[in-house]
């Protein structure tokens, strides 16, 4: 295919309740949102990159920067592009993994459009419906904790996640556990921990959690090994896992017991497909990770977690979870579970006056604006 034209739009979208995590708290989720046309058609995508570099390494305005001058201009330069070869055509540019992700799902949905197939069917999914699971911020105190994990629960949700910090770890999953009685609950602390923190974080073994996620760093592939032996919760990796390679090695060190799977964070939902065939083939369990995508990185999430080795509810919620207005038709909860979308490519279309609407800068990388 051949790319005519490339819109970036930065999206300012209102949360419905502020987002705290162990690195930071956002009121409205800051994006990117990319639009690529060819001659067979057009395709979106949205870049997860935060303003700030808290969750990874990865920023707005970073990705941005790189997406104009490092990353568009190789992908201009591919001949014959085609969405299994970008990640080729990118693969000199260091790191940038939300970046190339963006670049590499616009190819891929126009390529599925194009070809009236759908994310489902182009990555291998097997299921039509997808059990959902909600991420819970760090919240006020006690009580909050507990009204908002209620409305999830009666809205339907299948499984809870509660994030974790130093000072807020034990006594709100003791509360939740309390109140809620055998939910599946799972905790994440986005690294906040240290190995110092081994026999604290190991009193979470007494409330049979599905799982811990990330507690230590980005890089402390040994701490989460020596975490998977002493504790009975297993250890999830989200954050140390930026490739299949990553989790090669994280196997190899019996670091990661599961994987939260996130296109995102790892460049692609190619490569995505490709972490989730290696998890398999060692027989771990893997889920489907979120970055508060809106309904465009959203459906394309749904296709994804209903492979066959997502054996584990994701953080795959409603639009409504965290947006009162998206920038597609809503996804929407029925039954705990949500349909995975079953039109050509990521199977929902971009409102284009909500999405001006909630715009504060639109550039035109390539082509003349109309
Ligand atoms: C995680 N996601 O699993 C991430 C954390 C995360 C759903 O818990 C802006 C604001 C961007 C908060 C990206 C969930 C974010 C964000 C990721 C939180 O670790
Ligand atoms: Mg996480």
């Amino acid at each position: 295919m051949t790319i005519l034209s490339v819109r970036l739009h930065l999206v300012e979208l209102p949360l419905v309740r502020p987002f705290r995590t162990s690195f930071g708290t956002s009121t409205t989720r800051q994006l990117l949102v990319l639009r690529l046309e060819t001659e067979t058609g057009v395709g979106w995508a949205e870049c997860a990159a935060d303003p700030e570099p808290l969750y990874s390494a990865e920023f707005l305005t970073g990705a941005s920067l790189v997406l104009r001058d490092h990353l568009l201009p190789r992908l201009l330069a591919w001949p014959d592009l085609d969405a299994a070869h970008v990640g080729t055509a990118l693969a000199a540019v260091t790191g940038h993994p939300m970046a190339k992700h963006v670049l590499e799902t616009a190819v891929l949905d126009a390529e599925c459009r194009a070809q009236g197939q759908s994310f489902g069917e182009r990555l291998g999914a097997t299921r039509t419906h997808v059990p959902a699971g909600v991420s819970v911020g760090i919240a006020d105190d006690l009580p909050a904790l507990l009204t908002e994990v209620e409305g999830y629960l009666a809205a339907g949700y299948q499984r809870i996640k509660l994030k974790i910090e130093p000072g807020w770890d034990l006594a709100p999953v003791a509360a939740v556990c309390r109140a809620f009685g055998d939910v599946p609950l799972q905790v994440d602390a986005n690294a906040a921990y240290t190995a110092g923190d081994l026999a604290h974080l190991a009193r979470l073994d007494d409330f049979a959690l599905l799982l811990v996620e990330q507690p230590f760093g980005e890089d402390d592939l040994v701490t989460h090994a020596r975490a998977a032996d002493l504790w009975s919760t297993p250890v999830c990796l989200d954050e140390s896992i930026g490739s299949t390679h990553d989790l090669q090695t994280a196997l190899a060190l019996g670091a990661c017991q599961v994987v939260n799977v996130k296109p995102s964070r790892v460049g692609g939902y190619l490569e995505a497909v490709r972490i989730h065939d290696l998890a398999v083939a060692h027989g771990v369990p893997v889920w489907c990770g979120g970055m508060l995508e809106t309904g465009i990185g959203r459906s394309a999430n749904l296709a994804l977690a209903a492979l066959p080795g997502f054996t584990l509810v994701g953080d795959v919620s409603a639009s409504r979870r965290y947006y009162r207005q998206d920038l597609t038709e809503e996804l929407v909860l029925r039954d705990g579970q949500i349909a995975v979308p079953t039109g050509a490519g990521t199977g929902l279309e971009v409102d284009e006056t909500v999405l001006a609407d909630l715009s504060t800068s639109v550039v035109e990388l390539v082509g003349a604006p109309a």
